[in-house]
C-alpha cells in the first residue's frame, strides 16, 4: 500500500542495516515512490547512514538497486590496510562553506574538530562527480569517502548523530531547529585533502556485567576470573557495584566511547516478554548517546507455552529498544562447531547468518571467553598453539585457548582461532576477546592471545579482560592492532577514571575521542 509522506514538514530516515534489506523494505512497504516524491518536492529530508546510502544509484552489498537521486554506487572498503567494518569515531572535512551566513547553516553543526561514530563495512568513495552532493569526506587507512552529503533541501550523514555524543546532538539540533533547507547559489565547493593518515581514534569501552543479586535486584556485578561473589566461606553474595542505567549514564558523561551490558545469567531460559535487559536499554538510551551492545541470553528462547522465538526475533527485541550491536557468547560457540561439521559451508541457520542478513555484519559481536590450556608439546593437541614466556603450573611452555559456553562454566573442544575465524565468515562483525585467566586480575591484557586473534581475522577485535592501570591501554594498543579496548572493574570501583585513560593515551601519541561540543 502506497504511503503518504507529503504532509511531513521534515523527515528523518535512520537506517540501521544491510543496504538490500532497507531498500526490500521500503519496497515491500511502499514507500519508493513517496519518498522520491518527498525529496523532489524541496521538504527537508535526513538520512542516517542506509538512510543516507539508499540515496544512490545501487550498492555492492546486494542486487537491489536504490533510489538513485544521487549518482554513483556504494562500495565495501578494502581489507588491505585496515579492519572492514569501520567501526568507531573518525573526524570529517568538510568541503562546502556558506559565503552568506543565514537561514540553514551548510555544515549542520558538522565540526571539523569532533568525531562521530561509523559503523559501515560500505560506503561511497569521494569522486570528482560527487562535488555537488558531498558536504564532508572521511579518510579510513587510505580511502576517502563520502561521509556527509548536502544539497538544496538534502542532508545525510554516514556516520551516526543519534550515537556521537553532545558533537552529534548539535547536528540533529541544527536540523530540526533550522529551516533544512539550503541556498546552494550561496556555498562554495573545496576539493578534498587527503592525509598522511587517518583520525580514527582508538575506542574505550565501558562493560557492564549485569544480574539478579540475591535479592533479586538487577546489578551491575563483577567477577575474578568470572567469579563474581564474594568471597565467604559460606558462598557469598553477588557483589553490586552499582545500577547498570545509572552507571551506564556516568560512563557515558565521563567519556566512554561505548558502553556493554553482558547479562551474564542468561544461560537460565528467560521467556521473552521477561527479558531484563529490554528495560535497562530503553532507559539507558534516553541519556546516554554512544553505542550499546547488549550481550547475553541471544540465541533462541522458548516461553512457559511452549512458543519459541527465534535469535533474530530476540536480536530485533533489543535493537528497538536501543541497542546498536548484539553480543553472542554460547550460541557462536555452537555455531562454528556446527559450521566446522558442516565442512566449512555456512548453512544460512546460524543466529550469527540470520541476524548479519537482517541488520548487517556490523550489528554481531561475538564474545568469546577463552582460557588457556598448557600443554608441554604442541604433539600433545590438535589445536592452535602458541608458545609462551609465562609458563604453565607444571612449567608448560605452549598453551592454547579453549573456547567455554555458558559463562565459561564449561569448556568446548574448540580453540579461539577456530572460533574467531569460522564467526567472521558466518557475518560476524566484530570481536569482544576476554580472557578469563585475565579478568578482574588488574594484571594487564593478555597481549599474546589478542595478538593471536588479530592475526587471524580483518574484522575489528575488542580487548578485555585484565585492565589495572591507564599503561596497560597503552600497551596494548601500542603492542596489537586493536580498535578498542574494554574494561569493567576499574572503571566501577573508580580506581582509574576514563578521563584519566584517555589523557595517557594522548600523551602517548594514541588519537582517543574527546567531545568539546557545548550545546
Ligand atoms: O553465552 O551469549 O548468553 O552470553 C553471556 C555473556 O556473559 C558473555 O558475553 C560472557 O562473556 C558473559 N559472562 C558470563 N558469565 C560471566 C561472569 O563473569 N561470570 N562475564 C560473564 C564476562 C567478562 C568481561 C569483563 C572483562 C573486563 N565478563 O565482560 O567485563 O573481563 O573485566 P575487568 O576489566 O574487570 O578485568 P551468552
Amino acid at each position: 500500500m502506497p504511503r503518504r509522506l507529503m504532509p511531513l514538514q521534515k523527515l528523518i530516515f535512520p537506517g540501521v542495516g544491510a543496504f538490500g534489506h532497507a531498500m526490500d523494505a521500503l519496497q515491500a512497504k511502499g514507500f519508493v515512490e513517496p519518498l522520491k516524491e518527498y525529496i523532489a518536492s524541496g521538504k527537508p529530508y535526513m538520512g542516517i547512514c542506509v538512510g543516507m546510502q539508499t540515496l544512490f544509484e545501487g550498492s555492492e552489498e546486494s542486487r537491489t538497486k536504490g533510489l538513485g537521486i544521487i549518482p554513483g554506487i556504494v562500495k565495501h572498503f578494502s581489507t588491505a590496510d585496515k579492519a572492514v567494518p569501520h567501526m568507531g569515531w573518525n573526524a570529517t572535512q568538510l568541503v562546502k562553506e556558506q559565503t552568506e551566513v543565514g537561514g540553514q547553516a551548510v555544515n549542520y553543526g558538522i565540526d571539523q574538530d569532533s568525531v562521530y561514530y561509523f559503523v559501515h563495512s560500505y560506503a561511497v568513495p569521494y569522486a570528482d562527480n560527487l562535488k555537488e552532493w558531498t558536504l564532508a569526506t572521511t579518510q579510513y587507512g587510505d580511502e576517502i569517502f563520502v561521509s556527509a552529503v548536502q544539497k538544496g533541501n538534502v542532508c545525510c550523514t554516514q556516520f551516526h548523530p543519534e550515537k556521537s555524543g553532545f558533537a552529534g546532538i548539535k547536528l540533529l539540533r541544527s536540523f530540526l531547529e533550522g529551516t533544512g533547507v539550503v541556498d546552494d547559489s550561496k556555498v562554495k565547493i573545496f576539493d578534498p585533502r587527503p592525509k598522511s593518515r587517518d583520525l580514527f581514534t582508538k575506542r574505550i569501552i565501558a562493560c557492564l556485567d549485569v544480574r539478579a543479586n540475591d535479592q533479586g535486584d538487577l546489578v551491575v556485578t563483577k567477577g575474578d576470573q568470572y567469579d563474581v561473589r564474594e568471597k565467604s566461606e559460606a558462598g557469598g553474595d553477588v557483589r553490586n557495584l552499582g545500577k547498570p542505567v545509572e552507571l551506564a549514564k556516568r560512563y557515558f558523561d565521563e567519556g566512554a566511547d561505548e558502553i556493554a551490558f553482558l547479562n551474564i545469567t542468561s544461560f537460565r531460559n528467560c521467556p521473552m516478554a521477561d527479558l531484563p535487559m529490554l528495560e535497562v536499554l530503553k532507559l539507558a538510551s534516553q541519556t546516554v548517546f554512544v553505542p550499546l551492545t547488549i550481550g547475553g541470553g541471544i540465541r533462541d528462547v522458548t516461553d512457559p507455552d511452549g512458543k519459541v522465538h527465534s535469535a533474530l526475533d530476540v536480536a530485533g527485541e533489543y535493537f528497538r529498544s536501543g541497542a546498536d550491536k548484539v553480543s553472542i557468547g554460547s550460541d557462536a560457540v555452537y555455531a562454528a562447531e556446527q559450521f566446522y561439521a558442516n565442512d566449512g559451508v555456512p548453512d544460512g541457520t546460524t543466529a550469527i547468518e540470520t541476524i548479519a542478513k537482517a541488520y548487517g555484519a556490523q550489528a554481531v559481536v561475538i564474545s568469546v571467553d577463552p582460557k588457556r590450556v598448557y600443554v608441554k608439546d604442541p604433539s600433545e593437541t590438535n589445536h592452535h598453539v602458541i608458545k609462551t614466556p609465562y609458563t604453565g603450573p607444571n612449567g608448560e611452555t605452549y598453551c592454547w585457548y579453549q573456547c567455554t559456553v555458558k559463562g565459561g562454566r564449561e569448556g568446548r573442544d574448540l580453540d579461539v582461532r577456530q572460533l574467531v575465524t569460522a564467526c567472521q565468515r558466518l557475518g560476524a562483525g566484530e570481536i569482544l576477546l576476554n580472557c578469563m585467566d585475565k579478568d578482574g586480575t588488574n594484571s594487564g591484557y593478555d597481549i599474546e592471545l589478542i595478538k593471536d586473534v588479530k592475526s587471524a581475522v580483518t574484522i575489528p577485535v575488542v580487548a578485555s579482560s585484565g585492565a589495572g592501570n591507564p599503561s596497560h591501554f597503552s600497551q596494548v594498543f601500542n603492542e596489537t592492532n586493536v580498535e578498542s579496548a574494554l574494561a569493567a572493574g576499574i572503571f566501577h570501583r573508580r580506581e582509574v577514571p576514563i578521563e584519566t585513560v584517555k589523557n595517557h593515551l594522548k600523551e602517548s601519541g594514541i588519537l582517543v575521542r574527546e567531545d568539546h561540543t557545548k550545546l
